[in-house]
């Protein structure tokens, strides 16, 4: 008999970032971070990671709404008839409206056991149309939230942390204040280095002269500089910039991927699983790019050894052709809950073993846990 899916557990952690992430939402010290075990009929563990924050400030998902639509909405979806099968377990997750992030985990969990009992790599089951074209590495670039203190020089401390350690592409936070300046002084310092910023959705159209101030210091791309649902405003943006506009918290489905790159509102896509709700959709995300040109990066959530084995798996497609913020295991915490990505001449290694390739050290993750429950058939 085929195994299939037996118990669902969620276990918090809490996670110390190794310095304070401060974006225009948000400084975080501690990742409170909600993990989901799927284990099988076999005694076969999967594992994935929702992306969520504990406030709802990047989006209005938070862990403690995770947890409740998990246990009262999605869980019973699947666990009563034992769905250990990802494509099944999509489709009956999608009659839950919304929640991309607790579905993401729940559905990557369920998929992570599935290749482990089949014994396929991630990357494999997402390539699956590109084989012979999947990479080994995958480029890596790094996200860089505001200091605290707001000083220049320690921004430039912090980047040349990061550019020393090589990474191959920087990223900056900006927010109205911190922006023409503090770029400035990044590409005087580095004036060959891969570029970008992000905004997280803190400017209005009113600041385009602010936003246009940072064209000549020749970025990859400024990232969500407006309001997640102005589409329209993004292409009206992106008319009166040289920067191409890329979008983050906009892109929430294949649908609005569509319609963002018809009106112009975009020209690089930044795919994120737990935005869109899957890390079959991001594939399909991916491939709608590719089809047209777009190039598309893996962004990041300040995710443990879980997420970010599955996101690397996710940048060895070909259409991932900028360096995403998939950094390492150091980048974030001193301890991770799996054995740390550590970079590699700028790059990570894409997992070998079946599913994500990777589990949590199960004392580690024991001694961060502040809260578990196990949920039976
Ligand atoms: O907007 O890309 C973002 C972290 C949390 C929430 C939103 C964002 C980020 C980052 C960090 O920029 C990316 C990373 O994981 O390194
Ligand atoms: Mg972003």
């Amino acid at each position: 008999m085929s195994p299939r899916l037996e118990r669902i557990r969620l276990r918090r952690v809490d996670m110390p970032l190794v310095r304070p992430f401060r974006t225009s939402f948000a400084t975080q010290e501690v990742r409170d971070i909600l993990l989901v075990e799927a284990i099988t009929s076999d005694g076969i563990s999967g594992w994935g990671e929702c992306v969520a924050m504990s406030w709802p400030g990047y989006s209005y998902e938070y862990v403690d709404g995770c947890i409740d639509v998990l246990t009262e909405h999605l869980i019973p979806l699947v666990l009563p008839d034992g769905v250990l099968d990802p494509v099944e377990a999509h489709r009956r997750l999608s009659r839950v409206m919304g929640h991309p992030m607790a579905k993401t985990a729940l559905e990557t969990a369920i998929l992570d056991a599935c290749l482990r009992t089949q014994g396929v790599r991630l990357v494999d089951y997402l390539g699956a149309a590109y084989p012979g074209d999947l990479r080994d590495t995958v480029d890596c670039g790094v996200s860089v939230g505001i200091p605290p203190s707001e000083s220049i020089s320690e921004l430039l401390d912090e980047v040349a942390e990061y550019v020393e350690a090589g990474y191959r592409r920087v990223k900056c936070k900006i927010e109205p204040g911190w922006d023409v300046e503090p770029i400035r002084a990044v590409r005087e310092s580095w004036p060959d280095m891969l570029l970008q910023t992000d905004a997280n959705q803190a400017f209005t159209l009113a600041d385009a002269p602010v936003l246009a101030a940072m064209d000549p210091f020749d970025l990859l791309l400024v990232e969500q500089p407006l309001h997640e649902d102005d589409l329209m405003g993004h292409a009206a943006l992106a008319r009166k910039l040289t920067t191409p506009v890329c979008l983050d918290e906009s892109i929430t489905s294949v649908a609005v991927a569509e319609t963002a790159l018809h009106v112009e509102a975009t020209s690089i896509i930044n795919i994120k699983p737990g935005r869109v709700g899957s890390y079959l959709t991001a594939v399909r995300i991916h491939d709608l790019c590719r089809d047209r040109g777009i190039p598309v990066w893996c962004g990041g959530m300040l995710e443990t050894g879980i997420g970010r084995a599955a996101n690397v798996a996710l940048a060895a497609l070909p259409g991932f052709t900028l360096p995403g913020d998939t950094s390492a295991s150091s980048r974030y915490y001193a301890v991770d809950v799996t054995p740390p990505f550590v970079l590699d001449d700028g790059r990570l290694h894409v997992p070998t073993g079946p599913g994500i390739g990777v589990e949590p050290i199960p004392e580690i993750l024991h001694e961060l846990s502040s809260w578990s429950a196990l949920i039976e058939r």
